[in-house]
């Protein structure tokens, strides 16, 4: 085994590290993105159109509202950390254009994106980064912990892994409960390092859960890449040993992420087949935790992402839509965001007193 100083780029955090050419030969294919096709959606022209236009909506909503977090951040009227999820949008996306309003999420502390993908409150949002008693967790919560159960967004939590059990458990509610409605837990790679990710799949693989497993994977915990956190790049064959119906979405792909989530949604409520897990490919183009960039770093390059950033599927959609529609959504959003932002700056921080509220169950 040789030392390469190449690979002390990724692990800042050992210092040390081996060289793998097999691994080499599996970032090179990482880093090679195939060229994606528009998937066959069974869509009438019409149909394909709203769908369109709904998606573009909503990325272009979520990248913007994002955006207009980083360049608000360095003021400090943000009064929490922001793990932002540009360039990962399409997996929130994606999944949440395939689901019904009474259908619940639970995410992590990446949550923005899936949080207005699902359809929370953008005011209340902007107002819980900014620590305001209007926001959806009175300005206790921050951006990590964003919350609107009327939305179906059950929570999200700082801790990695916390919310795959509290999913599965809700998802073993409403089994018990005969409803139709179905969970879909978000986490990352980084999670499923984590024991109870694996305890979480077995019971609700053994139990039929009404529940889809989405790991946005973006090959990173931090800065630790995933070939140094796992012996093999095979999630899917590994949860496949518990039974569960797996697979592997490449590429970010919007429509495909769709696609695939309403067959499993639809089996799922068939009562056919389920649970499922969809490994969705996607990246971070922002740092961990924060607003820059952080190639600089040197754990990863900006030709590494840079595919990535050819594959924005922001602008994917917005070439399929008419630049008619497209002008209109975007007008309206802009409208919307800035319409939160002075939500937010109006808004009145939490009395002292809101400190022994809502902290414990009180029957
Ligand atoms: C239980 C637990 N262990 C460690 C951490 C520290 N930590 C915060 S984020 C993170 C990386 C998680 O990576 P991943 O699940 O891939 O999510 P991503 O940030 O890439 O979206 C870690 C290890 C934590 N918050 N909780
Ligand atoms: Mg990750």
């Amino acid at each position: 085994m040789k030392l390469e100083i190449k690979w002390l780029h990724y692990m800042p955090h050992l210092c040390i590290s081996i060289s793998r050419p097999a691994q080499a030969k599996r970032d090179a294919t990482f880093m090679t993105l195939p060229k994606f096709a528009i998937t066959a959606t069974q869509l009438t022209t019409h149909e394909k159109s709203v769908l369109y236009n709904r998606l573009y909506r909503s990325l272009f909503r979520i990248r913007r509202v994002e955006e207009e977090i980083a360049r608000i951040y360095p003021t400090d009227k943000i009064k929490s950390p922001i793990h932002l999820s540009i360039g990962q949008e399409a997996v929130s996306v994606g999944v949440c254009a395939a689901l019904n309003p009474d259908d619940v999420v639970f995410g992590t502390y990446r949550g923005h994106a899936l949080y207005l993908a699902k359809g929370g409150d953008l005011n209340q949002m902007i107002a819980e980064l900014y620590g305001k008693i209007t926001g959806c967790a009175k300005g206790k919560g921050g951006s990590m912990h964003l919350v609107d159960v009327r939305h179906g967004i059950m929570g999200t939590s700082a801790v990695v892994g916390t919310t795959i059990p509290n999913a599965v458990g809700y998802a073993y509610a409403l089994k018990y409960q005969r409803k139709d409605a179905i969970v879909v837990s978000f986490f990352g790679d980084g999670a499923t390092d984590e024991g109870v990710f694996h305890e979480s799949i077995n019971f609700a693989t053994l139990k039929k859960l009404p529940i889809i497993f989405i790991c946005e994977n973006n090959r990173y915990a931090i800065h630790s890449p995933q070939w140094a956190r796992q012996p093999l790049d095979n999630l899917v064959e590994r949860v496949r040993t518990y039974g569960l119906s797996a697979a592997r979405i490449e590429d970010n792909d919007v429509l495909e992420i769709y696609e695939r989530v309403s067959t499993a949604a639809k089996a799922i409520r068939a009562k056919q087949s389920g649970p499922f897990l969809f490994e969705c490919m996607t990246y971070r183009w922002r740092e961990h935790v924060g607003p820059n960039e952080d190639f600089y770093l040197s754990y990863r390059s900006r030709s590494e992402a840079e595919p990535w950033i050819q594959n924005d599927q922001v602008q994917r959609l917005a070439a399929l839509i008419p630049p008619r529609d497209r002008q209109q959504i975007e007008s309206e959003v802009e409208s919307e965001i800035r319409q939160a932002f002075e939500f937010a700056e109006a808004s009145s921080f939490p009395a002292a007193s809101e400190l022994y509220t809502d902290v414990f169950k009180e029957e």
